[in-house]
């Protein structure tokens, strides 16, 4: 069959399972699909390397008013090679092509939402390494993932793997959060958990994109990285006394920024958002903590004209645009991370909860 590997496909591989939401994540053997067992549109994935985002932790921590999966493999910035491709799939993807597994790992393709490329919002949607109810879909946090074709996103061949993982979720999620603040070049972005995974990309597409950044996140590590990637103003949300007058003052002209895109993985970082943000700025809710709530009094709420605007991963050809961006030669969009071996996601987590990690760490499979 020329829709299969020559290399020989294992029986078992490794991988990276919780039982059931709040249990401790365990490094365990598991069965790998074969390519025979493979449905049309399902596709065997070899991943080399997977980013750690801090949505498999709240999946772990049963964070979300969602039930994921029972023994669910998490990740979703999964970057590896095609190894099989079920009989009878249509699709221009061929075995050993690079790939990329991210977050939508499949929609139905037909509904009003994907008609219009607001795959986000298809109702049949399949989430790598989440899953809901009957679509159980395991992540790229397993040496072999089945994912499927029609979401799959190609990867440039000259584009490291390990460079482009993080990309898959935190790059194309920031890049279409920029995009949905509607700022301007020239114009003020504040980026609360700029330090993070997502946040520290975020500077780097809006630096990208000609806006000027307020970079809020805490810690010198942090700072460092922001102000490395260009971010012209930084505010350590734990040292800042009155921390809207910093960020409105920050502008020069005390307004505020014109958008805002809050990654922060914990409720704090959204609290006070609508209360700096610029008279008809936009602010883009991206991070997604535990039972975290938005509140702006009604009143100048009209008067300032302010929005609020949810922004939830990215389409097919987000996810694209995002890699060529961060594949640019120069560098101008460039994760930072620190690779670890899959036996390491326990403490990787308790890092990232604890607010230890500047940037991404990436899990390498092999
Ligand atoms: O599609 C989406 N909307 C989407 C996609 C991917 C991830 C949403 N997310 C969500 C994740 O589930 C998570 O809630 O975005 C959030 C950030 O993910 P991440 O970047 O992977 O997490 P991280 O690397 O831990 O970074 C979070 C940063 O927030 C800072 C932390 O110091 C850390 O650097 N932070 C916190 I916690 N509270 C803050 C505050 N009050 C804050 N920064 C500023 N102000
Ligand atoms: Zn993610």
């Amino acid at each position: 069959m020329s829709n299969v590997a020559k290399e020989a496909i294992p029986k078992r591989a490794r991988g990276a399972f919780v039982q059931k939401a709040k249990d401790n994540v365990k490094i365990e053997e598991y069965d790998v699909v074969q390519p025979k067992d493979l449905k049309p549109g399902e596709a065997l994935v070899k991943v080399l390397y997977s980013g750690v985002c801090h949505t498999d932790l709240h999946a772990a921590k049963g964070d979300w008013p969602l039930e994921s999966k029972e023994h669910l493999c998490g990740g979703h910035e999964g970057a590896g090679t095609i190894v099989a491709i079920g009989d009878n799939s249509s699709t221009n993807l061929k075995v050993g092509d690079n790939v990329g597994v991210k977050w939508l790992a499949d929609t139905c393709m037909d509904c009003e939402f994907c008609r219009q490329g607001l795959e986000s919002l298809c109702p049949q949607a399949k989430l790598s390494g989440f899953t809901l109810e009957t679509f159980q879909v395991d992540g790229s946090f397993q040496q072999y993932a089945v994912s499927f074709t029609n979401h799959l996103t190609p990867i440039p061949k000259d584009m490291k793997l390990d460079d482009a993982a993080p990309i898959l979720c935190a790059g194309v999620t920031v890049y279409k959060a920029l995009k949905q603040s509607n700022t301007k070049a020239g114009q003020w972005i504040a980026i609360p958990g700029a330090g993070g995974g997502l946040g520290h990309l975020c500077v780097q597409y809006a630096n990208l994109m000609g806006m000027r950044v307020i970079a809020i996140d805490t810690g010198s590590a942090k700072k460092d990285l922001c102000k490395e990637l260009g971010a012209e103003v930084w505010i350590d949300f734990k040292e800042a006394k009155d921390i809207v007058s910093a960020i409105k003052n920050a502008t020069g002209d005390g307004f505020g920024p014109h958008g805002a895109i809050v990654t922060s993985a914990s409720a704090s970082g959204y609290e006070q958002a609508l209360d700096y943000i610029r008279p008809g700025g936009t602010v883009v809710a991206v991070g997604l903590p535990a039972g975290a709530f938005v509140k702006s009094e009604v009143f100048f709420h009209v008067l300032y004209e302010r929005k609020l605007v949810g922004s939830y991963v990215g389409n097919r050809q987000d996810a694209i645009e995002a890699l060529e961006l961060a594949n640019l030669p120069g560098g101008k969009v460039k994760c930072h991370y620190v690779t670890k071996p899959l036996d390491d996601l326990p403490s990787i987590y308790e890092d990232m909860a604890a607010g230890r990690m500047a940037g991404r760490t990436v899990l390498s499979l092999f």
